[in-house]
């Protein structure tokens, strides 16, 4: 299937045209239909020559109707473009041009109806004239009459050779499936429409709804008035969504692939064309079948950042319009350049972000991305459109190679410095080094160590670094020499002093393993718990704090804590009586 959307001035013979061509309505409303005129969106479907599909979002041509007419042609990427022969080109023939313009639309076809009432001539040269100045190019033309049907074999062929011309469908992108209707049927619930410009879509499908917490399931499809159990782009879809209220969604929502899209109200953009130097400070931004306001601040020749009054799913790339509602004036095209732009804080931020913005020209580049943002996760990027071909350097976290080379060297200096200013410390925290790096993820630092420094026990440090530094060493030696055989003898505090064990020492003794504390100034050699038990195993059961102090010959002072931290590791029991028992 493909979708065209029609284009052209109020009365100019959109809707009589399709109608000729499908035999289907495109004006839905009663209203529309007493006044002649269409006020929303039709949509209408015929086969052509060739046995394909072609579907019509028919638009409204009136000027106060061109908000309806920028959400149909918004996700559409074909345009036919209708002027009557006897009335020429007018105000909305120039104003939908400049729309598809400004959307980049690139394929299209010039059908001037109304040609059993004026020579099509001069309507046509016009139109071809200004045409061929938009992105649309050269467009083939065909002089019509929707009431006599002349001329309509000619535009099917002409259709034909367009939809043969049209791109490939990206299939296997994810869907942003812009709502242009939504609607309740009886029975079913909630009913969307839209144009599925890429992916599949099927039922069961869970989608993405923003602003909604849970996801939306698809529970049934139709595509072209049948239901179906898949629909794959380019395609006219109306999904029926369960469990989701009609009022949650309209159009201008869309419904997206979990996880693909990023929702943002901040988005830098490239103006397309000549843009205007005095653009207002408020337009509407239109893109997919959305409209919404914007706050544009100007940063570059031809770069501005728009603050949207609500986010939007949009990815780096993306084309969309501004218009201004109160001039009735399409004021130009843009394309997203990033949807993640930095916030302009300090002075002279603007004009460092326009020479940045300058590089870019919205077509996703990893490695670009990686410079300016030095570090992101990979479903980050994913989520503005920027697809990932690059290897984490930690969990999901990409980097920029010479950021990551820069932070290697960083971790290696805070560490020497860390290991300078606390030599008695086995090493910097993992946790101080990574606010120290400003990294915002424990597993980057963890990535970042690399021999000779290793992580242990949660500090990086050099490999040896858990040896004790050499005065600590050469105290437990000697307290080892002269304790080694009565184990449970702690030297008394004035010695600690004479060996220079002070709590600096003991503490880094401790974490190297090399000493066991049973309370201040109270330490063993660490061997020394093992040994406790064995030889409290051998008392008969249960055994006083006397007997233990004796049979381990040892003082009250070692005995108590010694006790009592063999009762916290379960090694021992504490009976009522306070006799204790060894656990065997
Ligand atoms: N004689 C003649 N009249 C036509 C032709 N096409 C449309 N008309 C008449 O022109 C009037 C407007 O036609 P529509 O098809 O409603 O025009 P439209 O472009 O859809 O108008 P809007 O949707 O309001 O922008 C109607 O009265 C049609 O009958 C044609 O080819 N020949
Ligand atoms: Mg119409």
């Amino acid at each position: 299937m493909f979708v065209v959307a029609t284009a052209g001035h109020v009365d100019h013979g959109k809707s009589t045209l399709v109608r000729a061509l499908t035999g289907m309505e495109p004006d839905r409303w009663a209203e529309e239909r007493r006044r002649g005129m269409t006020i929303d969106l039709g949509f209408a479907w015929t086969t052509l020559p060739s046995g394909g599909t072609v579907a019509f979002v028919d638009v409204p041509g009136h000027e106060r109707f061109v908000p309806n007419m920028l959400a149909g042609v918004g996700p559409v990427p074909a345009a036919l473009i209708v002027v009557a022969a006897d009335e020429g080109w007018m105000p909305q023939s120039a104003e939908h041009l400049a729309a598809l313009d400004a959307l980049g639309v690139a394929y299209g076809l010039l059908a001037v109806t109304r040609a059993d009432l004026a020579d099509p001539g001069p309507a046509t040269a016009r139109a071809r004239a200004e045409i061929a100045e938009t992105s649309l190019g050269a467009v083939p033309a065909v002089a019509v009459s929707g009431l006599t049907g002349a001329g309509l074999p000619q535009l099917r062929a002409a259709l034909d050779r367009l939809a043969a011309q049209l791109p490939a469908p990206a299939l296997d992108d994810p869907v942003r499936l812009w709502v242009d209707r939504s609607f309740t049927v009886r029975g079913s619930g909630t009913v969307v429409t839209g144009t599925l410009g890429a992916g599949r879509l099927r039922v069961g499908d869970e989608l993405e709804l923003a602003g909604a917490d849970e996801p939306v399931r698809v529970r049934g499809l139709h595509s072209l008035g049948e239901a179906r159990p898949e629909a794959a782009a380019v395609a006219r879809v109306a999904v029926n969504l369960r469990g989701t209220p009609r009022d949650r969604l309209g159009r201008g929502d869309a419904l997206l692939t979990p996880g693909r899209f990023h929702h943002t109200d901040l988005v830098d953009v490239r103006l397309a064309g000549d843009p205007a130097a005095d653009l207002p400070a408020t337009l509407t931004l239109h893109v997919g079948s959305a409209a919404v306001p914007v706050r544009v601040r100007p940063l570059g020749p031809d770069t501005v950042r728009l603050r949207l009054a609500r986010p939007l799913p949009l990815l780096v790339g993306d084309r969309a319009l501004l218009r201004d509602p109160g001039r009735h004036h399409v004021s130009g095209g843009v394309r997203v350049l990033d949807v993640a732009p930095p916030p302009l804080g300090r002075r002279g931020a603007a004009a460092a972000r326009a020479q940045v913005l300058a590089e870019l020209d919205g077509r996703p580049d990893l490695a670009g991305e990686l410079r300016r943002r030095r570090l992101i996760r990979a479903g980050g990027l994913i989520r503005m459109g920027v697809p990932v071909h690059a290897e984490p350097v930690a969990g999901d976290w990409l980097a920029d190679p010479a950021h990551w080379r820069r932070l290697g060297e960083q971790l290696t200096e805070e560490v020497a410095r860390h290991a300078r200013e606390h030599p008695l410390e086995p090493g910097m925290p993992v946790d101080a080094l990574r606010q120290r790096l400003a990294l915002p993820d424990r597993v980057l630092v963890e990535a970042l160590v690399r021999p000779p420094l290793r992580i242990h026990a949660g500090r990086v440090g050099a490999a040896s670094a858990n040896a004790l530094p050499e005065p600590v060493a050469l105290a437990v030696q000697r307290v080892r020499a002269e304790y080694g055989d009565r184990p449970f003898r702690a030297p008394e505090a004035d010695r600690l002093v004479d060996l220079g064990l002070g709590p600096r020492e003991i503490g880094a003794a401790v974490r190297a393993g090399a000493l066991l504390r049973l309370a201040d100034n109270v330490v063993l050699l660490p061997d020394a718990l093992d040994d406790a038990v064995r030889v409290l195993a051998g008392l008969p059961q249960p055994f006083t704090l006397s007997a233990a102090r004796q049979a381990l010959d040892t003082t009250r002072r070692v005995a108590v804590p010694l006790l009592e931290l063999l009762d916290r590791r379960g090694a021992t029991r504490r009976l009522p009586d306070d006799a204790r028992i060894v656990v065997t």
